[in-house]
C-alpha cells in the first residue's frame, strides 16, 4: 500500500542558503523506511532579483568571494513557479509536507498558492510552525501545521492517509476545518535521537558543493544533539526548553556515542561527506568526559567537522585535541560588546574581560574561526556597537566577522520587548539576518543601522584616527559610496589579496 504513495518534501529556503536542512534528511529516511515514495522540490538556488544572503556578506566585507562566476551557474537554478508546477503535475504527490523558518515564509506562501489548486492534503512544520501555530494557521494559504518535533507526526500522517484512515487526532497536528475551526491536538513527548538516521538522496547533487581554498568540498550536517541550554533573549531555541518544561519534560538532549558514530559512517560511507557541519547550538555544551568519547571515536574518521559553541567553553588542551582529529574551523556569537547590555538585555552573562581570556586561549590554540555579532538590538545605541566594535578589535586570530542586523524572530524573548517598546509592528515579517531593521527606533533609525552594517568591518580594520571619515561612509550619499569603495579596497588588499 505504502510503495504507491507518494510524498513531495518542499523546502522553500531563501536563496543560496546552502546548508542541507535536517528536517527533510530525516523526513525522508524515516518515510522512505516505510516505504513510501519521497522526492523533493528545494528552492535554495532560485534567486530571488535582490542580492542572496550569503553574496550580501560578501558585499558588506564580512566574506570572501564565495561563489565565483563559474561556481554560480553551477549553483543557480530559473524559473521556480513554472518548475514547482512541472513537478506537482510529473510526480502526483498524495501528500505535501512542506518545511521552512520565518524568513521563508512569503515564498512558502507563493509556492502554497500553486499546490493548494491540486487539494493535495498539506501539512507545513519548522520553527515558526511551533513558534506562533495560532498566526501561521490564520493564513487563507494553511490548513494543516504541525507543532513542534515532526518526526512521528509525518510518519502517523503518511501511514493513515495511505490507508484511507481517520487523522484528526493525530498528536502535535492541527488542522482547520472547513467551517473555519481548528482543531489543536496535544502536543507528543519528545523523539529518543537515537533511534533516526537521514537520507540525503532526494537533493540535487550541487546541493552539497561548497567551494573553499580553492577546493570542491562536499559538505554535509549532523546533529549530535538537540537544544541548547543557554537563554538568549533573541534566539528560538530557549523557546523550545520553555515549552517542553510546561509538559515536565526537558527539550535537550544528547544522541549516544553509538549513534553518532553511526550517523558519521553514513554521510560519510553513502554521502561521501568531506566537511560536516556540527549544526548543534553549542557543541561543547557537554561533560568534557563526553567531548573526550567524542575525540577518541572521531579519530576512525578524521573528516574536517566546523561546530558552534561558546567561547567560554574552550580550553587549550580541549582544542588541541579536537584539531588533532578533525576541527576544521568554530564560530562563536559575542553579538554585543556592552558589557551591561549583553548580560541584562541578551541574556550572555560573561563580563568582556572574561571573553577575550577565552579568545587568547582560542587564538593560541591557532584554529581557523569566525566571530558572530548583532547590530539593531532593541534598546540598542549607535555608541553601544561602537562597544562591539572596540571588543572585536581586541580578539586576534579571527579570520571573518559575521555582522547580522537584529532581526526579531517569533518566539523569542527580545520581539516582545520590541512590540511593548512600539518599536516593531507585530504583523511584520522577517526577511533575513542581511536585509535592513525591522525596527523603528527614533534614536537608532533603520538608516542608521544600515549604514553601520557596511562599514563595521572598516572601524574594526582601521585605526581610530580613519573613524572620522569612514563615518562619512555610513551615509547613503555619494562622497559616502566614494569613501565606502576607497576603504573597501584597501580592505581586501590587506585581508585577502596580501596573501
Ligand atoms: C543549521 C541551521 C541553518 C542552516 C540550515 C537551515 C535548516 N533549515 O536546517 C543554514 C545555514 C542554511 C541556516 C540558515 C538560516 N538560518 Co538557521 N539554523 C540552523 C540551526 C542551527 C539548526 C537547524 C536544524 O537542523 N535543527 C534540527 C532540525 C531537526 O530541526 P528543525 O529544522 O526545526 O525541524 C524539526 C521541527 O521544526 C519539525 N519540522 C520541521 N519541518 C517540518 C515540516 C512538517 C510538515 C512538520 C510536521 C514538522 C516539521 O520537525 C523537525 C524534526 O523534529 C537552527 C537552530 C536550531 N537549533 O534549530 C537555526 C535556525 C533555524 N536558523 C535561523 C535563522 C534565522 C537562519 C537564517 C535566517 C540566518 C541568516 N543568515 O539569514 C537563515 C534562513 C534560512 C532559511 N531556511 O530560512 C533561526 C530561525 C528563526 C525562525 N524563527 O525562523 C534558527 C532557529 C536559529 C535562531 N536564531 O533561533 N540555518
Ligand atoms: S547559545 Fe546560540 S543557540 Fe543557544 S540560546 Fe544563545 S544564540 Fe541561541
Amino acid at each position: 500500500m505504502t510503495k504507491n504513495f507518494r510524498i513531495l518534501l518542499v523546502y522553500p529556503n531563501i536563496p543560496m542558503m546552502l546548508v542541507t536542512p535536517l528536517s527533510i534528511a530525516l523526513f525522508t529516511w524515516i518515510l522512505k523506511k516505510e516505504g513510501f515514495e519521497v522526492h523533493l522540490f528545494d528552492t535554495t538556488q532560485y534567486g530571488d532579483g535582490d542580492l542572496s544572503s550569503p553574496q550580501k556578506r560578501v558585499k558588506y566585507l564580512q566574506a570572501r568571494e564565495i561563489f565565483s562566476e563559474e561556481n554560480l551557474k553551477l549553483l543557480q537554478k530559473t524559473e521556480m513557479t513554472s518548475d514547482f508546477l512541472t513537478k506537482l503535475e510529473s510526480f502526483r504527490p498524495d501528500l505535501l509536507l512542506y518545511s521552512f523558518n520565518e524568513d521563508a515564509l512569503s515564498r512558502a506562501l507563493q509556492l502554497l498558492r500553486i499546490s493548494n489548486a491540486f487539494k493535495i492534503p498539506t501539512v507545513v512544520g519548522g520553527v515558526l510552525a511551533t513558534a506562533a501555530p495560532e498566526w501561521l494557521i490564520s493564513f487563507p494559504e494553511i490548513n494543516m501545521l504541525g507543532v513542534g518535533e515532526g518526526e512521528e507526526v509525518v510518519r502517523d500522517l503518511a501511514l493513515r492517509l495511505s490507508q484511507g484512515q481517520d487523522y484528526a487526532d493525530l498528536p502535535n497536528l492541527w488542522i482547520k476545518k472547513a467551517d473555519g475551526s481548528i482543531i489543536r491536538n496535544p502536543i507528543r513527548p519528545l523523539v529518543n535521537l537515537d533511534n533516526y538516521s537521514t537520507d540525503f538522496s532526494v537533493f540535487d547533487e550541487s546541493r552539497f558543493v561548497r567551494p573553499m581554498g580553492g577546493k570542491i568540498h562536499r559538505a554535509l550536517p549532523i546533529e549530535t544533539f538537540r537544544g541548547c541550554p543557554n537563554r538568549c533573549t533573541f534566539c528560538n531555541s530557549p523557546m523550545h526548553n520553555r515549552m517542553a518544561r510546561q509538559h515536565n519534560r526537558v527539550y535537550l538532549r544528547r544522541r549516544s556515542l553509538q549513534s553518532v558514530r553511526r550517523e558519521l559512517a553514513n554521510l560519510i560511507d553513502n554521502y561521501q561527506a568531506n566537511l560536516l557541519y556540527i549544526i548543534d547550538d553549542d557543541f561543547l555544551a557537554r561533560p568534557r568526559q563526553q567531548i573526550e568519547a567524542f575525540i577518541s571515536m572521531y579519530r576512525e574518521f578524521r573528516v574536517p567537522f566546523w561546530f558552534n559553541t561558546r567561547p567560554e567553553r574552550c580550553t587549550a588542551d580541549l582544542l588541541q585535541k579536537l584539531t588533532e582529529v578533525g576541527l576544521f574551523r568554530a564560530s562563536f556569537g559575542i553579538e554585543s560588546g556592552n558589557e551591561e547590555f549583553r548580560i541584562k538585555r541578551l541574556g550572555r552573562n560573561i563580563s568582556n574581560e572574561r571573553l577575550l581570556h577565552y579568545f587568547n586561549i582560542i587564538y593560541e590554540s591557532g584554529i581557523q574561526y569566525s566571530i558572530n555579532c548583532i547590530i539593531g538590538f532593541p534598546f540598542e545605541t549607535r555608541e553601544m556597537v561602537f562597544d562591539t566594535i572596540r571588543l572585536v578589535k581586541q580578539i586576534k586570530g579571527y579570520d571573518a566577522v559575521t555582522v547580522s542586523i537584529y532581526t526579531p524572530y517569533r518566539g523569542t524573548v527580545l520581539r516582545q520587548k520590541a512590540i511593548e517598546a512600539g518599536w516593531l509592528d507585530p504583523e511584520a515579517l522577517t526577511i533575513h539576518t542581511t536585509a535592513s531593521s525591522m525596527l523603528k527606533m527614533p534614536h537608532f533609525t533603520a538608516n542608521q543601522i544600515d549604514g553601520l552594517m557596511r562599514t563595521f568591518p572598516l572601524y574594526v580594520e582601521f585605526d581610530e584616527s580613519a573613524w572620522p571619515e569612514i563615518a562619512k561612509a555610513e551615509r547613503f550619499e555619494p562622497e559616502g559610496e566614494e569613501i565606502l569603495e576607497r576603504y573597501a579596497r584597501i580592505y581586501r588588499q590587506r585581508r585577502w589579496e596580501a596573501g
